[in-house]
């Protein structure tokens, strides 16, 4: 299978210059429309303004493309017939000539096979809280564990288990880097009780922490957490409460598989009056600029 990069990545990946990865799912069903292109807007502003290519990583009507235009970029903000794809999922998505949105598992994998070394996302997938009885735990974890990258992210997706996650992290062999905290985020909160026994405070600590990792033999992701500002965050009191609302009415509602993540992003957006997702943009837009950072520091 071929993939697809724009003119622009190719020709930085080539000559050897800052491209940074982007997943899309965040954009096709993580926000909103407008929010989710104003979103993606910034995100390509930010990387232009430091000098790094962005790369955002969707397929389009079976083409898997690296570095979206506008137009295509619109597509994913807008179109219903977007499938979100995970990595399993990639062949038969172009086998079908169809569209599809990447998790971080799918974009991760894309982007380490044409050369990409950086990824920033949101939060990652992870281990669901009624793992026991639905085995639901993402993807995303098994991809982190066999693709060499470093991921930046602020935690895992607000409604899973995070020490269950922080648990498999481990098992999985992927390696967790605080970036200036010494806890792991809470996505919407900036720290927790969990502690993160490594951390660094500068760009070019991620990269040798990743260059020693690549050499000592790891094929594994080193995942960068970077807490959301303290100024944007929703304490974890406050938004604890309301995401366990918004479990109970999608059980009551019957929700499940890959309608939870909207349902639940959704319900939570409003019982916090789009709080959250200001909250949620604001991350994400975060680990664009030290993703770029990073990538620029290689
Ligand atoms: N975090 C969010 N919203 C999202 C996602 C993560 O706050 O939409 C997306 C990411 O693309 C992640 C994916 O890779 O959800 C994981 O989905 P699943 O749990 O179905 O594997
Ligand atoms: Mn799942």
């Amino acid at each position: 299978m071929k993939y697809t990069p724009s003119k622009q990545v190719k020709d930085a990946i080539n000559n050897n210059r800052p491209v940074l990865a982007l997943e899309s799912t965040i954009i096709a069903s993580g926000m909103p429309y407008p929010q989710n292109k104003e979103f993606y807007n910034k995100a390509v502003e930010i990387c232009y303004n430091l000098d790094v290519v962005p790369a955002a990583i969707a397929i389009i009507n079976g083409v898997v493309h690296v570095g979206l235009d506008q137009n295509q970029a619109e597509h994913i903000a807008t179109d219903d017939s977007v499938n979100k794809i995970s990595k399993r999922e990639i062949g038969v998505c172009v086998q079908g000539g169809l569209s599809g949105a990447t998790t971080v598992s799918s974009a991760s994998h894309i982007a380490n096979a044409v050369g990409i070394k950086v990824f920033s996302t949101g939060g990652i997938g992870g281990v669901h809280k009624d793992y026991k009885s639905t085995l639901d735990m993402s993807q995303d974890l098994y991809s982190l564990s066999e693709t060499p990258l470093v991921v930046v992210c602020s935690g895992v997706k607000s409604f899973l288990d995070v020490e269950k996650t922080i648990e498999s992290l481990e098992t999985l062999g992927v390696t967790l880097l605080g970036y200036k905290t010494s806890n792991f985020p809470l996505f919407y909160s900036s720290s927790s009780n969990f502690a993160l026994p490594f951390s660094v405070d500068n760009v070019e600590d991620v990269v040798s922490v990743f260059k020693c990792n690549l050499e000592s033999g790891l094929r594994s992701s080193l995942l960068v957490l970077n807490p959301v500002h303290k100024s944007d965050q929703i304490p974890a009191k406050t938004i604890n409460k309301i995401i366990s609302k918004s479990i109970s009415k999608m059980k009551l509602n019957k929700i499940v598989g890959k309608e939870t993540t909207p349902f639940l992003l959704k319900n939570i957006a409003k019982q916090t009056k789009n709080k959250s997702l200001e909250t949620n943009i604001s991350l994400a837009l975060n680990n664009v600029r030290l993703g770029a950072k990073i990538a620029k520091s290689f």
